[in-house]
C-alpha cells in the first residue's frame, strides 16, 4: 500500500524556489546578454539582438527536474534524463547550472554574477552553445533536435541497466511521430529482473509550433485508454496552480517508483514467476499550460497555456512596453530571494540536488564511454572458410558471420554489455547462429508455434527499424555494443536517425569530457542484387550515399566481396570506437576468393590488386576492372574472363575496393589512399571500369580528385528491377560481365579495331540470356555455374 506523499511546507517552498530559478534562468539564457541578476531596470541594451531558443516546454522540464531530484534523494536513485522536447535547452542547462554539474564540467560558467552573465549569453550565441539538448549538456545521451527518438533511447539505456531508472519526458507533439507511436511497444521487450525500467511522462502541454496536439484532444478517456492499451497504467498530474501541482506530481511520483520497484522486485524474487508476467509499468501525464509562469498575453492575445508560447513569446522589443513585460516576468521569479547578492544560489535550495554521481548531470551512465568496456573477442580467422584457391569454394557471408557474431555474443553473456537488433531479419539475414546462444527478447504472450522466444534473449528483433535503430544508440550511448542487421532497401527508414547519430558523435569528438563510445554497427544485406522473394521494392542501395555525405572523422563503408573480408571487417568495427560503420555484405552463397589471411591484409589496406586476378605482371595494364561489393566482384571477375577468352593478349588489372573511402583523397577521409599508392593501383591514364554496388554517381564523387577521374567509367544500381534472377538484375543495370567486357573493349584505344565484332556477341549474350531464363525461369547455366577458370 503506498502511502501518499505530502510535501512538507519547508521542502514545498524550496522545490518551488528550485522551479522558480531554474524558469529565471531559463528565461535569463533565452533574452539576455547583460544585467543577469536584474540589478539595474532592464533596457534594450541589455537584450540579445537575436531572440532563440523555446520557452513553451522548459517551465513542465524544469518542473519535473527539481521533482526528480527529490525522488533521486529520498530513495538514492540511479537516474537518468531524457529529455524528448529537447527544444526546451535552456532548462536543462539551467538545472545543471543550478546542481553544480554545468560549472564543474565549464568552470568558466562560475556559481556568481559574471558566471550567470556568461551563462545568459552564450546561449544560442555564435561560438556559443545550441538551444538544444546537446551533446554539449551535461547529463544527456538525447540530442533535442529531431523529434521521435526519446523512449527508444530510454529503453536501449534501460536495457541490461538493471539499478538504473531511465526518466523520459515525451512532447505530446513529439508523441505524433511515427518513431514514438512505435515506441510504446518498447515494454514488451524490457526484462524486470536483469533490465532497468523507464519512466515515460507524457508533457501533455497540449500545443506545438502553432497547432493543438492530437493527444491533448482526444480526451481523456481515449487517452488513458490508448495508453493501457500499450501497456502502461497512466497516473495523470494535471493542473495550473504550482502548489497543487508540486503536491500532485510528488505524490505521483512516489506512487510510480512504488510500482517500479514492486514489479522489480517481484521479477528478481529467488523464486520468480516463470514464465515472467508482462508487467503493466506505469507511466505519468503531465497535463499542465505550455509556457506556465510566462507572460499570460501580449498585444491583447493570450499567451501562456497557448501554441503563442512556443519559441520566445516576447520577440519583438520595438516597444517599451514589451520590455516592461519581459522585466516584469522576469521579477515575477525573484531571483533576489533566490541568489544572493553575488548571483549565488542560495545554499538552502542548492541543497536539494543530489549528491556526487547520482545528480543527472553527473550521472555516468550519460557519458557512456566511461563505463564502456571492451568486448571479448574470438579469434575472427577461426570462423574462416577455407579458400585453397580463389573461387573454389562456395559460401553464405552472413552466414558464416552469423557463427562469428554467436561466439561474440557466448563471450560477452557474462558481461551483459552485447546485442544484436534487427527487424524480425535475423533468420533471414542468416545470422540464426546468434539464436542458438541467446533468444529473441520478449515479455508478451509466447505460442506453441513461437520459436526462441525468451525473456532473457539478447537479440532484439521488433518489426520497427526506428526501434532497432533507437534501442541499439540508447544502449551505445550509455556504454554498450551492438550490431543492427537490415535489408538494405529498409534502412532507409532510419536515414534521419542516423543522421543525428553521426551528428551527435561529429560533437562528442570535439567535447573531451565525452569519452568515446561503442561504434554504431550497421549491417546490410538482402541487398539490391540479391533479391529471391522479392522485387523491385526491396532494391535500393542508396544508403550508402547518406552515410558518405557525414563527416569522414564518423563515418566507415565496407563492402565485403567475400565471407573471409566480412569477417576481418565486422572484428574491426566490433573493435572501433565512435564511428558509424555500414558493412555490407551478401546472404546469398557466393564464391569465395580470398582465404582469411589474404582477406585481413586486403581489408586492411581498404583496397588492393587482386594479382590472381590480373595478367599484367607488374607493368601498365590496357585496362583496370575495378569492383567494390560481392556481386559486382563477381561480375567483374567473369568480365575479366570473358576478356581474356575474347582478346588473348590483353592485360587486364582486377582491383578491389572494400573500404570505400579508400577512393577519397587522403585530405578528405583518414583511409584514403594517398595519390601515390591509388595511382599505383587505378593508374595515371589507362581506363578504368568499375562495377559498383551502389549508385554510380558516389564513385565519382569519392574520386572527382583523382588523376586518372577523366578516364574513370564507373556502373552500379540505375533503378532497374524487377523481382527476377540474379543475373538478369545485373543485367537490367548494365552490370553485367557481358556489358562490362563490352565496356574494356571499348574503352582500350588498341582494340577500336574489336568494338564492332564485341558489340555484336553482347547483344547475342544477352538475347540468349533473356530467352533463357523467359523459358527456363533460372539463369543460363554457363552463368549459374561459371567458376573462376
Ligand atoms: C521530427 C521533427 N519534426 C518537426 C520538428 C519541428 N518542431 C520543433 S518543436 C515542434 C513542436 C513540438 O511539440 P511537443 O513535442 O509537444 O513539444 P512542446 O510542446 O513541449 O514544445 C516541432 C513540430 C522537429 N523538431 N522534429
Amino acid at each position: 500500500m503506498t502511502t501518499l506523499t505530502t510535501l512538507s511546507p519547508d521542502l514545498l517552498r524550496k522545490m518551488h524556489a528550485w522551479w522558480r530559478a531554474a524558469n529565471y534562468l531559463s528565461v535569463g539564457q533565452i533574452y539576455l546578454h547583460a544585467n543577469p541578476l536584474l540589478e539595474e531596470p532592464l533596457t534594450l541594451a541589455h537584450i540579445k539582438p537575436r531572440l532563440l531558443g523555446h520557452w513553451g516546454t522548459t517551465p513542465g522540464l524544469n518542473l519535473l527536474y527539481v521533482h526528480l531530484n527529490r525522488l533521486i534523494r529520498e530513495h538514492d536513485l540511479d537516474m537518468i534524463n531524457i529529455i524528448g522536447p529537447g527544444h526546451g535547452g535552456p532548462g536543462l542547462v539551467a538545472n545543471t547550472y543550478l546542481e553544480g554539474t554545468y560549472t564543474e564540467t565549464y568552470p568558466d560558467i562560475s556559481h556568481d554574477r559574471d558566471g550567470m552573465r556568461k551563462l545568459f549569453r552564450q546561449f544560442s550565441w555564435p561560438g556559443g552553445i545550441p538551444s538544444h539538448v546537446a551533446p554539449e549538456t551535461p547529463g544527456s545521451i538525447h540530442e533535442g533536435g529531431e523529434l521521435g527518438y526519446s523512449l527508444a533511447h530510454a529503453y536501449g539505456a534501460a536495457f541490461d541497466n538493471p539499478g538504473l531508472i531511465v526518466a523520459c519526458v515525451i512532447g505530446d507533439g513529439e508523441a505524433e511521430t511515427g518513431a514514438l507511436a512505435a515506441s510504446w511497444h518498447s515494454n514488451k521487450f524490457l526484462n524486470p529482473a536483469r533490465d532497468g525500467a523507464v519512466l515515460p511522462i507524457l508533457h501533455l502541454n497540449g500545443f506545438k509550433i502553432a497547432n493543438p496536439t492530437v493527444l491533448a484532444r482526444i480526451g481523456r478517456e481515449d487517452l488513458t485508454a490508448l495508453l493501457r492499451g500499450y501497456g502502461h497504467e497512466p497516473h495523470f498530474v494535471i493542473g495550473d496552480d504550482p502548489m497543487a501541482v508540486h503536491q500532485q506530481l510528488a505524490q505521483t511520483l512516489d506512487a510510480v517508483l512504488a510500482q517500479i520497484q514492486a514489479i522489480q522486485t517481484a521479477a528478481r524474487a529467488s523464486h520468480p514467476p516463470s514464465p515472467p508476467p508482462l508487467p503493466r509499468w506505469p507511466m505519468i501525464v503531465l497535463q499542465t499550460p505550455k509556457g506556465w509562469t510566462g507572460p499570460k498575453e501580449l498585444d491583447g492575445l493570450p499567451v501562456e497555456g497557448t501554441w503563442r508560447s512556443h519559441q520566445v513569446p516576447i520577440a519583438k522589443f520595438d516597444n517599451a512596453e514589451h520590455i516592461r513585460q519581459l522585466e516584469d516576468w522576469m521579477r515575477s521569479y525573484v531571483p533576489q530571494e533566490l541568489f544572493d547578492t553575488n548571483g549565488r544560489f542560495r545554499a538552502e535550495f542548492a541543497e536539494l540536488a543530489p549528491v556526487g554521481t547520482r545528480r543527472m548531470g553527473a550521472n555516468p551512465h550519460a557519458n557512456g564511454g566511461a563505463l564502456l568496456a571492451p568486448l571479448f573477442m574470438p579469434d575472427f580467422r577461426e570462423f574462416a572458410v577455407p579458400v585453397a584457391a580463389p573461387g573454389g569454394t562456395m559460401g553464405e557471408s552472413t552466414r558464416v558471420l552469423g557463427s562469428f557474431l554467436a561466439e561474440v555474443m557466448r563471450r560477452n553473456l557474462g558481461s551483459a554489455n552485447f546485442r544484436l537488433f534487427g527487424p524480425d531479419e535475423t533468420a533471414s539475414n542468416r545470422l540464426g547462429a546468434v539464436v542458438e546462444v541467446t533468444g529473441k527478447a520478449w515479455l508478451a504472450e509466447i505460442d506453441a508455434v513461437d520459436v526462441n522466444l525468451s525473456a532473457d534473449g539478447r537479440v532484439m528483433e521488433v518489426l520497427s527499424e526506428h526501434l532497432c535503430e533507437g534501442w541499439l544508440e540508447g544502449y551505445l550511448l550509455t556504454g554498450r555494443h551492438g550490431l543492427f542487421s537490415c535489408y538494405e532497401a529498409f534502412i532507409h527508414i532510419i536515414d534521419s536517425m542516423f543522421n543525428q547519430h553521426a551528428k551527435w558523435l561529429k560533437v562528442c569528438g570535439q567535447i573531451p569530457w565525452r569519452k568515446p563510445i561503442a561504434s554504431l554497427n550497421y549491417l546490410l544485406t538482402s541487398h539490391v542484387w540479391q533479391q529471391d522473394h522479392n522485387g523491385f521494392s526491396h532494391q535500393d542501395p542508396g544508403f550508402i550515399d547518406v552515410v558518405a555525405n557525414k563527416k569522414s572523422d564518423v563515418v566507415r563503408i565496407y563492402l565485403a566481396p567475400d565471407a573471409n573480408c566480412l569477417l576481418s571487417i565486422a572484428d574491426h568495427c566490433l573493435r572501433s570506437r565512435n564511428y558509424v560503420n555500414l558493412i555490407i555484405a551478401g546472404k546469398a552463397p557466393a564464391l569465395q576468393w580470398l582465404d582469411i589471411e589474404a582477406a585481413a591484409r586486403h581489408c586492411t589496406v581498404g583496397a588492393g590488386i587482386w594479382a590472381w586476378a590480373s595478367n599484367d605482371a607488374g607493368g601498365e595494364p590496357d585496362v583496370v576492372m575495378a569492383c567494390a561489393g560481392d556481386v559486382p566482384t563477381l561480375e567483374t571477375l567473369a568480365a575479366t574472363a570473358l576478356l581474356r577468352q575474347y582478346v588473348p593478349d590483353i592485360r587486364i588489372r582486377v582491383v578491389n575496393v572494400v573500404d570505400l573511402m579508400a577512393l577519397q583523397p587522403k585530405s578528405e577521409h583518414p583511409h584514403g589512399l594517398d595519390d601515390d599508392a591509388f595511382d599505383a593501383m587505378f593508374t595515371r591514364d589507362r581506363p578504368i571500369v568499375f562495377a559498383f554496388h551502389g549508385y554510380a554517381g558516389l564513385i565519382h564523387r569519392l574520386t572527382y580528385r583523382r588523376h586518372n577521374h577523366d578516364n574513370l567509367h564507373v556502373r552500379g544500381y540505375k533503378e532497374e528491377g524487377t523481382t527476377t534472377t540474379a543475373f538478369d538484375m545485373v543485367v537490367l543495370n548494365n552490370i553485367d560481365r557481358y556489358q562490362l567486357a563490352l565496356d574494356a573493349i571499348r574503352r582500350v584505344p588498341r582494340l577500336a579495331h574489336l568494338v564492332e565484332q564485341a558489340t555484336q556477341r553482347y547483344d547475342e549474350s544477352i538475347t540468349r540470356h533473356k530467352a533463357y531464363i523467359s523459358e527456363h525461369g533460372e539463369d543460363l547455366p554457363e552463368v549459374r555455374d561459371w567458376r573462376w577458370p
